[in-house]
């Protein structure tokens, strides 16, 4: 098996790489970044001294970055599914969203979760106040968007999809998505039934006492 995937099931970015990984049924190599699994840790600190997660490593290739991640994936293992489509106009609109999805859901999303972290006299409330201020208008203007097409970028699940999934899960528990929005609200729920990343929010189901707001008795 040649892939290795440094990673933590619980983890958003990780679950964005998970789901090109299962929706192609692509057999890898878990390196859980866990307390208890030290050497995968330093394994992990090698490769990418940034300690950010997910790192796939190919042979002797690291790859770092979720979305540059499922662009190799799509590159060198391919499977049935095309996370990137080969029209470059195409390709332009599904990176656009993809990027959409980092930059306006799950910054901000992440933003709210770890100011939770930290301590009293460390907190951000302004910051987190523009965090709930973007969610809101990354929610008004995906529910537009969202109107007419199933997936992201239109009729196929994307590299656009898979930011969404896991970004929009989590925002939805910290900034609850507005009952108005509602073609918002059906693509989450058509997100949580795909396979692919239905199997990865299972996964991740014994790790949500980690959620530092608490999780939500739902989903
Ligand atoms: N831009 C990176 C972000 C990755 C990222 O922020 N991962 C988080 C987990 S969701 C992480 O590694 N957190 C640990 C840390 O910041 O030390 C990507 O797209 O892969």
């Amino acid at each position: 098996m040649s892939l290795r995937l440094y990673a933590h099931p619980f983890s958003s970015y990780c679950q964005k790489v998970l789901i090109p990984l299962y929706e192609n049924g692509i057999p890898f190599e878990w390196r859980l970044l866990s307390p208890d699994q030290p050497e995968a840790l330093a394994e992990h600190a090698v490769l990418w001294p940034l300690k950010k997660m997910p790192v796939l490593q190919d042979g002797p290739r690291t790859v770092v970055e979720a979305s540059v991640i499922v662009e190799y994936l799509d590159l060198h293992h391919r499977g049935s599914v095309r996370f990137v489509p080969d029209d470059p106009e195409a390709a332009l609109q599904v990176r656009a969203l993809d990027r959409f999805f980092d930059n306006y859901v799950m910054t901000p999303m992440q933003k709210v979760v770890l100011d939770h972290i930290r301590g009293a006299d460390e907190r951000d409330p302004a910051g987190v106040r523009d965090a709930h201020a973007l969610l809101n208008a990354a929610y008004r203007w995906l529910d537009g968007h969202l109107h007419d097409r199933p997936w992201a970028a239109g009729g196929a699940f994307t590299l656009a999809d898979c930011a969404a999934a896991p970004s929009l899960f989590y925002a939805d528990w910290v900034h609850p998505i507005d009952d108005g929005f509602v073609h918002l609200k059906q693509y989450r729920q058509r997100l949580l039934a795909r396979p692919s990343f239905a199997r990865a929010v299972d996964e991740a189901r014994p790790y949500r006492y980690f959620f530092p707001p608490g999780a939500p008795d739902r989903d």
